[in-house]
């Protein structure tokens, strides 16, 4: 299977009611385990980079990050078994945006869901007629994703709100919708129950019909934290999305699955015991590889989770 567009992946997943993970990654090691990972699964799989990403890899220099994670994930999408895209996770800005889309990116995300409604959906829409003039899918979010624990009153206005959506996907043409219905970035998700406004999305599904995604969707296994505080690290009161939370939300519609949070735990907690346990190590090959086989198995557990294992 080729590098593929990403919007022929999450076609297929919406066809057929599965989730296919997007994964993040800032570096090599990571990529390397989630195509190994995929290739076990025999899963199609998202790989994605946020704008911080590609300011990393190109030290700063956009246009060359853009070309690092270009170059990178196509060569390896295109030898390997299973199909791979590589997509912009939360585009702010309209150059790096359309950096990605001239750089051979399979798909972006505008995110300008902290802009009103309206400013949202007319830069949505500016990204969807450059993205289409050349067949790329685009992303756009609705509604916010932090904040929601606070009190009931910011609870609702955070939420999408469906009428929105309709209105949204509509004047944008927009080909895939992240709706928030109650998941945050990063390891503090939830207080109490990790509890998703379900009738939100049932809505937004059955009136748009569109591949849905859900970002702040890390599970962070509790098994990682504990490993990763047994050697130094200091992480408390962390909650993901629990694998049956994740598993309802594909059920609902959802088809895309944002991952960055457990795989940084996981590379994090594997190489603090490495070191740990090896004080003289000075290879950082050797460091990185008891790190890379275990994000491949986390990866693993969310492919078949999500029901993507061979769907490839
Ligand atoms: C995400 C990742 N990326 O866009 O939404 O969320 O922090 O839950 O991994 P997590
Ligand atoms: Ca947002
Ligand atoms: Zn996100």
């Amino acid at each position: 299977m080729p590098y593929v567009p990403t919007k022929e992946i999450l076609d297929d997943a919406n066809k057929k009611y599965y989730g296919v993970g997007a994964f993040n990654i800032n570096n090599l090691e990571f990529l390397q385990a989630i195509i190994e990972a995929a290739e076990e699964e025999n899963s199609p799989v998202i790989i994605e980079t946020s704008e911080g990403a590609i300011k990393y890899a190109g030290k700063g220099n956009i246009e060359r990050g853009v070309r690092f994670f270009y170059e990178l994930v196509k060569n390896y999408g295109d030898h390997s078994k299973v199909p791979v895209s590589l997509h912009l996770d939360h585009g702010k800005d309209f150059a790096k945006i359309v950096a990605c889309i001239k750089g051979g990116y399979g798909s972006v995300m505008i995110d300008a869901s902290d802009q009103p409604f309206e400013g949202n959906l007319n830069a949505t829409k500016k990204i969807v007629e450059i993205a289409h003039a050349v067949g790329i899918g685009v992303e756009a979010e609705l509604g916010t994703l932090k904040g929601i624990e606070d009190n009931v009153a910011a609870a609702e206005s955070v939420l999408v709100n469906t009428d929105e959506a309709r209105e949204f996907v509509e004047k944008t043409g927009v080909d895939f919708l992240a709706p928030a219905i109650g998941t945050s970035h990063g390891a503090f998700k939830f207080k109490g129950a990790a509890k998703l406004d379900f009738d939100r999305l049932k809505k937004v599904k059955e009136e748009n019909g569109i591949p849905l995604v859900l970002h702040g969707a890390s599970s962070v296994p509790p098994e990682q934290i504990e490993l990763a505080n047994q050697y130094g690290a200091d992480i408390k009161g962390a909650k993901g999305v629990p694998f049956e939370t994740l598993e309802e939300s594909v059920k609902y519609g959802i088809n895309k699955v944002n991952t960055d949070t457990d795989l940084r735990i996981t590379f994090i907690a594997a190489v603090r015991k490495f070191l740990k346990e090896t004080p003289g190590a000075i290879d950082p090959r050797k460091v990185f590889d008891p790190a890379i086989d275990a994000m491949k198995e986390i990866i693993k557990a969310r492919m078949k989770c999500l029901g993507s294992s061979n769907k490839a």
